[in-house]
């Protein structure tokens, strides 16, 4: 199992048992975002996650197995648990993505947990947030911008970029990729990124990988970051190339600022992958037989173009 971010490792660690003890990839995808979405820490997925700059939380999330067999849903407002909701959609309906309040009535009608999902911290952000911003100059676009007006370098990991994306391949062979995210605090109200969106923030092929991005959606969605990925391996080139493909063509086709991020992790159906990340401060969470690692593109699975 594979996971964006520090912060995966402790969700593969919640899924990984059923793995190992012979479970399917798509339910350890699905257990392990369901793992963050539930941590009320991570103010990036699920509940707890900062809102929009109207100050609404609002989630995506996306399962895939191949490109017949996938479901997702984005702008949820209510579901506890969107990894859920979107396997619902593929398991349960004849679509592939459901949006906004209607996927929350879905969830409902499906049983499915809903509740508040801005919590009192996420609010007292959003309300710093704001007071901040009244006091500074007018920002066009505050999504190239930390909360707090802090550089990535100063703190990589900061929380607007930490989208759980997962994948797993299983005994049988059997490849899943999911993610699940609140998207960018202090979006705009309405906007979805790139990882409820099939070929952007997840692929899977079963007859060549997967892959899962996080970081500025809006680059990943531009050049397809996921399905790229996929199509170079299917032209028989290694993980670490497709990994450095995808980011050459974000970097030749945007105009990048230094706060701009995209990670990725790309699983061949053989089990070679690789992860790598436009700039410092992202890493991937390893959960293997005998290995439970973080590991950081710079090291030896490095396809590294910071
Ligand atoms: C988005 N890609 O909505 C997500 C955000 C993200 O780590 O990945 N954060 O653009």
């Amino acid at each position: 199992m594979l996971a964006t971010w520090s912060h995966g490792q402790s969700a593969l660690a919640a899924a990984w048992p059923a793995l190992a003890a012979g479970g399917t990839a798509f339910d350890a995808v699905e257990a392990a975002i369901r793992f963050a979405e539930a941590d009320l820490s991570n103010t990036t997925v699920g509940i707890g996650g900062l809102p929009d700059r109207d100050g609404t939380v609002s989630l995506d999330a996306a399962i895939m197995l191949s490109p017949a067999r996938s479901g997702a849903v984005c702008a949820v407002r209510r579901a506890l648990h969107p990894i859920t909701v979107a396997r619902r959609v593929m398991e349960r309906t004849p679509h592939n993505l459901r949006a906004g309040e209607a996927a929350d009535r879905f969830a409902i009608e499906q049983g499915l947990e809903t509740g508040e999902l801005l919590t009192e911290s996420a609010n007292q952000r959003w309300n710093q947030w704001r007071t901040s911003q009244s006091a500074a100059h007018p920002i066009a676009n505050i999504e190239e911008n930390s909360p707090q007006g802090t550089s990535k370098e100063q703190n990589p990991e900061e929380e607007t970029h930490d989208t759980i994306g997962v994948l797993a391949i299983d005994a049988s062979g059997t490849i899943a990729a999911g993610c699940s995210t609140s998207g960018l605090a202090w979006k705009l109200p309405g906007r979805v990124g790139d990882s409820p969106i099939i070929g952007q923030g997840l692929y899977a092929d079963p007859t060549v990988g997967a892959c899962v991005c996080t970081g500025h959606g809006e680059l990943a969605a531009g050049v397809c970051a996921s399905f790229l990925a996929i199509e170079s391996l299917r032209r028989g080139v290694s993980p670490t190339d497709a990994v450095h493909e995808v980011l050459t063509r974000i970097k030749n086709s945007y105009r990048l600022t230094s706060q701009d991020q995209i990670g990725l992790i790309v699983l061949s159906r053989d089990g070679r992958f690789s992860t790598g990340s436009l700039r410092a401060g992202y890493k991937t969470a390893v959960r293997a037989d005998g290995r439970d690692e973080v590991v950081d593109p710079g090291a030896d699975n490095g396809a590294t173009l910071r």
